[in-house]
Protein backbone atom coordinates (compact mmCIF):
# COMPACT_ATOMS: atom_id res chain seq x y z
CA UNK A 1 0.00 0.00 0.00
CA UNK A 2 1.03 3.61 -0.43
CA UNK A 3 2.53 4.94 2.33
CA UNK A 4 -0.20 7.69 2.40
CA UNK A 5 -2.63 4.93 2.13
CA UNK A 6 -0.85 3.37 5.03
CA UNK A 7 -0.78 6.45 7.60
CA UNK A 8 -4.43 8.02 6.14
CA UNK A 9 -6.73 4.83 5.39
CA UNK A 10 -9.21 3.18 8.09
CA UNK A 11 -8.48 0.17 6.94
CA UNK A 12 -11.49 -1.32 9.27
CA UNK A 13 -13.90 -0.01 6.61
CA UNK A 14 -12.01 -1.88 3.67
CA UNK A 15 -12.97 -2.86 0.80
CA UNK A 16 -14.39 0.35 -0.77
CA UNK A 17 -18.00 -0.21 -1.84
CA UNK A 18 -17.43 1.80 -5.28
CA UNK A 19 -17.38 0.20 -8.48
CA UNK A 20 -14.30 -0.17 -10.63
CA UNK A 21 -13.39 3.35 -12.35
CA UNK A 22 -15.20 5.23 -10.27
CA UNK A 23 -14.01 8.74 -9.76
CA UNK A 24 -14.38 8.40 -5.80
CA UNK A 25 -10.95 6.80 -4.91
CA UNK A 26 -9.15 10.21 -6.63
CA UNK A 27 -11.51 12.20 -4.69
CA UNK A 28 -10.52 10.28 -1.47
CA UNK A 29 -6.64 10.33 -2.92
CA UNK A 30 -6.70 14.14 -3.40
CA UNK A 31 -8.19 14.79 0.22
CA UNK A 32 -5.43 12.82 1.69
CA UNK A 33 -2.99 14.83 -0.01
CA UNK A 34 -4.47 17.98 0.57
CA UNK A 35 -5.06 17.01 4.59
CA UNK A 36 -1.55 15.88 4.54
CA UNK A 37 0.06 18.63 3.22
CA UNK A 38 -1.40 21.01 5.56
CA UNK A 39 -0.70 18.32 8.33
CA UNK A 40 -3.83 18.78 10.23
CA UNK A 41 -5.19 15.57 10.71
CA UNK A 42 -5.68 15.57 14.41
CA UNK A 43 -7.75 19.43 13.97
CA UNK A 44 -10.16 17.80 10.96
CA UNK A 45 -13.47 16.73 11.28
CA UNK A 46 -15.24 15.04 8.06
CA UNK A 47 -18.65 15.29 7.43
CA UNK A 48 -20.61 12.74 4.61
CA UNK A 49 -24.05 13.04 3.31
CA UNK A 50 -25.36 10.25 1.59
CA UNK A 51 -24.49 8.74 -1.48
CA UNK A 52 -21.55 6.61 -3.16
CA UNK A 53 -20.03 10.00 -2.27
CA UNK A 54 -20.65 10.40 0.86
CA UNK A 55 -18.83 7.33 1.60
CA UNK A 56 -15.55 9.04 1.30
CA UNK A 57 -14.51 10.33 4.65
CA UNK A 58 -15.79 6.43 6.10
CA UNK A 59 -12.61 5.36 4.41
CA UNK A 60 -10.12 8.27 5.95
CA UNK A 61 -8.95 7.61 9.78
CA UNK A 62 -10.38 10.56 11.10
CA UNK A 63 -13.39 11.85 13.40
CA UNK A 64 -15.91 11.52 10.45
CA UNK A 65 -19.85 11.85 10.74
CA UNK A 66 -21.75 10.40 8.28
CA UNK A 67 -25.41 11.92 8.50
CA UNK A 68 -28.94 12.11 6.58
CA UNK A 69 -29.62 12.96 3.35
CA UNK A 70 -28.94 16.53 2.19
CA UNK A 71 -27.97 17.57 5.94
CA UNK A 72 -24.17 17.40 5.03
CA UNK A 73 -23.83 21.45 5.93
CA UNK A 74 -26.26 21.76 8.74
CA UNK A 75 -24.34 19.06 10.49
CA UNK A 76 -21.03 20.83 9.31
CA UNK A 77 -22.08 24.21 10.69
CA UNK A 78 -22.95 23.12 14.35
CA UNK A 79 -19.89 21.10 14.55
CA UNK A 80 -17.92 24.12 13.40
CA UNK A 81 -19.90 26.54 15.61
CA UNK A 82 -19.41 24.06 18.92
CA UNK A 83 -15.69 23.48 18.23
CA UNK A 84 -14.33 26.44 16.11
CA UNK A 85 -11.15 25.67 15.82
CA UNK A 86 -11.52 22.53 13.73
CA UNK A 87 -11.00 22.19 10.30
CA UNK A 88 -14.45 20.90 8.99
CA UNK A 89 -14.15 18.58 5.45
CA UNK A 90 -18.26 17.95 3.84
CA UNK A 91 -18.20 15.60 1.00
CA UNK A 92 -21.52 15.58 -0.62
CA UNK A 93 -22.76 14.36 -3.83
CA UNK A 94 -24.58 16.71 -6.46
CA UNK A 95 -28.04 15.13 -5.38
CA UNK A 96 -27.25 15.89 -1.34
CA UNK A 97 -25.69 18.90 -1.62
CA UNK A 98 -27.53 20.30 -5.09
CA UNK A 99 -31.66 18.27 -4.97
CA UNK A 100 -32.05 17.62 -1.07
CA UNK A 101 -29.66 19.69 0.34
CA UNK A 102 -29.83 22.43 -2.15
CA UNK A 103 -31.22 25.12 1.16
CA UNK A 104 -28.72 24.22 3.51
CA UNK A 105 -26.56 24.43 0.57
CA UNK A 106 -27.03 28.32 -0.47
CA UNK A 107 -27.81 29.42 3.47
CA UNK A 108 -24.58 27.61 4.36
CA UNK A 109 -22.65 29.85 1.60
CA UNK A 110 -24.74 33.14 3.30
CA UNK A 111 -23.23 32.81 6.16
CA UNK A 112 -19.82 32.33 5.14
CA UNK A 113 -19.77 29.80 7.62
CA UNK A 114 -15.85 28.22 7.51
CA UNK A 115 -16.38 24.59 6.40
CA UNK A 116 -15.33 23.11 3.08
CA UNK A 117 -17.36 22.10 0.78
CA UNK A 118 -16.38 18.68 -1.86
CA UNK A 119 -19.27 18.68 -4.33
CA UNK A 120 -18.90 15.24 -6.24
CA UNK A 121 -20.07 16.36 -9.59
CA UNK A 122 -21.49 12.71 -11.40
CA UNK A 123 -24.18 13.91 -12.94
CA UNK A 124 -26.26 11.68 -11.69
CA UNK A 125 -28.24 9.95 -8.20
CA UNK A 126 -25.57 7.05 -8.30
CA UNK A 127 -26.37 5.05 -5.30
CA UNK A 128 -29.75 4.83 -5.69
CA UNK A 129 -29.34 3.34 -9.79
CA UNK A 130 -29.23 6.22 -11.86
CA UNK A 131 -31.49 8.71 -11.47
CA UNK A 132 -31.82 12.48 -12.84
CA UNK A 133 -29.89 15.06 -10.77
CA UNK A 134 -29.71 18.65 -10.64
CA UNK A 135 -26.62 18.56 -12.53
CA UNK A 136 -27.47 16.10 -15.52
CA UNK A 137 -26.92 17.77 -18.55
CA UNK A 138 -29.96 18.90 -20.40
CA UNK A 139 -31.44 16.20 -23.15
CA UNK A 140 -29.64 13.22 -20.97
CA UNK A 141 -31.34 10.04 -20.53
CA UNK A 142 -31.11 8.86 -17.22
CA UNK A 143 -33.33 5.86 -15.61
CA UNK A 144 -36.01 8.83 -14.88
CA UNK A 145 -35.33 10.73 -17.80
CA UNK A 146 -35.40 8.12 -20.67
CA UNK A 147 -36.29 10.40 -23.47
CA UNK A 148 -34.02 12.74 -22.59
CA UNK A 149 -33.64 15.59 -19.52
CA UNK A 150 -36.23 17.86 -20.10
CA UNK A 151 -34.63 20.40 -17.07
CA UNK A 152 -31.46 22.44 -17.50
CA UNK A 153 -28.30 21.86 -15.04
CA UNK A 154 -27.57 23.77 -12.02
CA UNK A 155 -24.03 25.51 -12.21
CA UNK A 156 -23.00 24.94 -9.02
CA UNK A 157 -20.03 27.37 -9.06
CA UNK A 158 -22.15 30.75 -9.88
CA UNK A 159 -24.31 29.53 -7.54
CA UNK A 160 -22.07 29.32 -4.47
CA UNK A 161 -20.44 32.39 -5.79
CA UNK A 162 -23.99 34.08 -5.64
CA UNK A 163 -25.26 32.72 -2.87
CA UNK A 164 -21.99 34.35 -1.05
CA UNK A 165 -19.76 31.55 -1.00
CA UNK A 166 -15.59 33.06 -0.68
CA UNK A 167 -14.09 30.27 -1.87
CA UNK A 168 -14.57 28.31 -5.29
CA UNK A 169 -12.96 26.38 -7.72
CA UNK A 170 -13.54 23.74 -9.99
CA UNK A 171 -11.64 20.52 -10.78
CA UNK A 172 -11.83 17.08 -12.56
CA UNK A 173 -10.99 13.60 -11.39
CA UNK A 174 -8.68 13.66 -14.56
CA UNK A 175 -6.30 16.70 -12.75
CA UNK A 176 -5.45 15.09 -9.46
CA UNK A 177 -2.71 17.52 -8.40
CA UNK A 178 -4.61 20.70 -8.97
CA UNK A 179 -7.24 19.15 -7.15
CA UNK A 180 -5.66 18.62 -4.23
CA UNK A 181 -4.00 21.88 -4.49
CA UNK A 182 -7.66 23.35 -4.49
CA UNK A 183 -8.39 21.32 -1.41
CA UNK A 184 -5.40 22.83 0.53
CA UNK A 185 -6.54 26.12 -0.04
CA UNK A 186 -10.14 25.58 0.36
CA UNK A 187 -9.34 24.37 3.81
CA UNK A 188 -6.78 27.20 4.65
CA UNK A 189 -9.47 30.09 3.73
CA UNK A 190 -11.45 31.10 6.22
CA UNK A 191 -14.96 31.06 5.06
CA UNK A 192 -17.21 29.01 3.14
CA UNK A 193 -15.13 27.05 0.45
CA UNK A 194 -16.61 25.14 -2.29
CA UNK A 195 -14.48 22.70 -4.64
CA UNK A 196 -16.50 21.21 -7.23
CA UNK A 197 -15.22 17.99 -8.79
CA UNK A 198 -16.73 17.01 -12.15
CA UNK A 199 -15.89 13.17 -11.86
CA UNK A 200 -17.12 9.82 -13.71
CA UNK A 201 -19.58 7.13 -12.65
CA UNK A 202 -18.95 4.25 -14.96
CA UNK A 203 -22.29 2.18 -13.73
CA UNK A 204 -24.79 4.48 -13.68
CA UNK A 205 -24.07 8.15 -15.91
CA UNK A 206 -21.42 6.21 -17.90
CA UNK A 207 -23.88 3.76 -19.18
CA UNK A 208 -26.94 5.63 -19.12
CA UNK A 209 -25.92 9.01 -20.09
CA UNK A 210 -23.04 8.47 -21.53
CA UNK A 211 -22.97 4.99 -23.27
CA UNK A 212 -19.85 3.70 -21.89
CA UNK A 213 -18.50 2.67 -18.79
CA UNK A 214 -15.14 2.54 -19.75
CA UNK A 215 -13.25 5.69 -17.38
CA UNK A 216 -10.90 6.24 -19.29
CA UNK A 217 -13.64 7.22 -22.12
CA UNK A 218 -15.50 9.15 -19.48
CA UNK A 219 -12.50 11.48 -18.10
CA UNK A 220 -11.84 12.36 -21.90
CA UNK A 221 -15.93 13.09 -22.33
CA UNK A 222 -15.59 15.23 -19.09
CA UNK A 223 -12.28 17.19 -20.13
CA UNK A 224 -13.91 17.92 -23.25
CA UNK A 225 -16.92 19.60 -21.58
CA UNK A 226 -14.27 21.60 -19.64
CA UNK A 227 -11.39 24.52 -20.35
CA UNK A 228 -9.13 26.27 -17.75
CA UNK A 229 -9.65 30.02 -16.07
CA UNK A 230 -6.43 30.88 -18.00
CA UNK A 231 -7.11 29.02 -21.12
CA UNK A 232 -10.90 31.05 -21.10
CA UNK A 233 -8.84 34.38 -20.63
CA UNK A 234 -7.22 34.66 -23.54
CA UNK A 235 -10.28 33.37 -25.92
CA UNK A 236 -13.14 35.38 -27.10
CA UNK A 237 -16.47 33.87 -24.99
CA UNK A 238 -17.86 32.51 -28.29
CA UNK A 239 -15.20 29.89 -28.28
CA UNK A 240 -15.58 28.74 -24.94
CA UNK A 241 -19.32 28.96 -24.21
CA UNK A 242 -21.08 26.11 -22.56
CA UNK A 243 -17.83 24.56 -21.03
CA UNK A 244 -17.43 24.35 -17.53
CA UNK A 245 -15.00 26.60 -16.15
CA UNK A 246 -11.61 24.97 -14.39
CA UNK A 247 -9.63 26.28 -11.42
CA UNK A 248 -9.91 28.99 -9.13
CA UNK A 249 -13.12 30.97 -10.08
CA UNK A 250 -13.91 32.81 -6.57
CA UNK A 251 -11.49 34.31 -3.54
CA UNK A 252 -12.70 36.85 -1.22
CA UNK A 253 -10.63 36.88 1.97
CA UNK A 254 -12.48 40.10 3.45
CA UNK A 255 -15.80 38.87 3.95
CA UNK A 256 -16.40 37.99 7.95
CA UNK A 257 -16.97 34.54 8.99
CA UNK A 258 -20.02 33.31 10.86
CA UNK A 259 -18.49 30.88 13.72
CA UNK A 260 -15.92 34.01 14.79
CA UNK A 261 -18.46 36.70 14.04
CA UNK A 262 -20.98 34.81 16.57
CA UNK A 263 -18.49 34.15 18.78
CA UNK A 264 -17.38 37.51 19.33
CA UNK A 265 -21.51 38.51 19.56
CA UNK A 266 -21.97 36.28 22.23
CA UNK A 267 -18.89 37.57 23.98
CA UNK A 268 -19.31 41.20 23.49
CA UNK A 269 -23.06 40.27 25.06
CA UNK A 270 -22.01 38.15 27.86
CA UNK A 271 -19.13 41.38 29.08
CA UNK A 272 -22.07 43.96 28.88
CA UNK A 273 -23.89 41.93 31.23
CA UNK A 274 -21.05 41.01 33.29
CA UNK A 275 -21.08 37.67 32.83
C1 LIG B 1 -34.38 11.50 2.94
C2 LIG B 1 -33.85 10.54 1.93
N1 LIG B 1 -34.34 10.56 0.68
C3 LIG B 1 -33.87 9.72 -0.26
C4 LIG B 1 -32.88 8.83 0.06
C5 LIG B 1 -32.37 7.87 -0.98
N2 LIG B 1 -31.10 8.26 -1.53
C6 LIG B 1 -29.94 7.76 -1.04
S1 LIG B 1 -28.59 8.28 -1.89
C7 LIG B 1 -29.58 9.19 -2.94
C8 LIG B 1 -29.01 9.97 -4.09
C9 LIG B 1 -27.55 10.19 -4.01
O1 LIG B 1 -27.12 10.89 -5.13
P1 LIG B 1 -25.90 11.87 -5.02
O2 LIG B 1 -26.07 12.79 -3.88
O3 LIG B 1 -25.71 12.50 -6.34
O4 LIG B 1 -24.69 10.89 -4.63
P2 LIG B 1 -23.90 9.83 -5.54
O5 LIG B 1 -24.44 8.50 -5.12
O6 LIG B 1 -24.18 10.15 -6.96
O7 LIG B 1 -22.48 10.04 -5.15
C10 LIG B 1 -30.92 9.08 -2.63
C11 LIG B 1 -32.01 9.74 -3.35
C12 LIG B 1 -32.36 8.84 1.37
N3 LIG B 1 -31.37 8.03 1.75
N4 LIG B 1 -32.87 9.70 2.29
S1 LIG C 1 -22.62 3.92 -8.91
FE1 LIG C 1 -21.25 5.41 -9.86
S2 LIG C 1 -20.70 6.87 -8.22
FE2 LIG C 1 -21.53 5.01 -7.25
S3 LIG C 1 -19.73 3.74 -6.81
FE3 LIG C 1 -20.54 3.08 -8.79
S4 LIG C 1 -19.38 4.25 -10.30
FE4 LIG C 1 -19.11 5.28 -8.30
MG1 LIG D 1 -24.32 12.12 -7.82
Amino acid sequence: MHPLGEKYLRKIALPFLWCPGCGNGTILSAAIRAIDSLDIRENIALVGGIGCSGWIPVYLEADTLHVLHGRAIPFATGLKMSDPKRKVLVFTGDGDCLGIGGNHFIHGARRNVDITVIMVHNQIYGMTGGQVAPTTPNAGKTKTSPYGNPEHPFNGCELAKAAGATYVARWTTGHPRQLANALAEAISHAGFSYVEVLTQCPTQAGRVIHGTADPAKLLDTIKAATISVKAAAGKPEEEWQGKLLLGTLHHDPNKPEFASLYRQQVIGAAANKGW
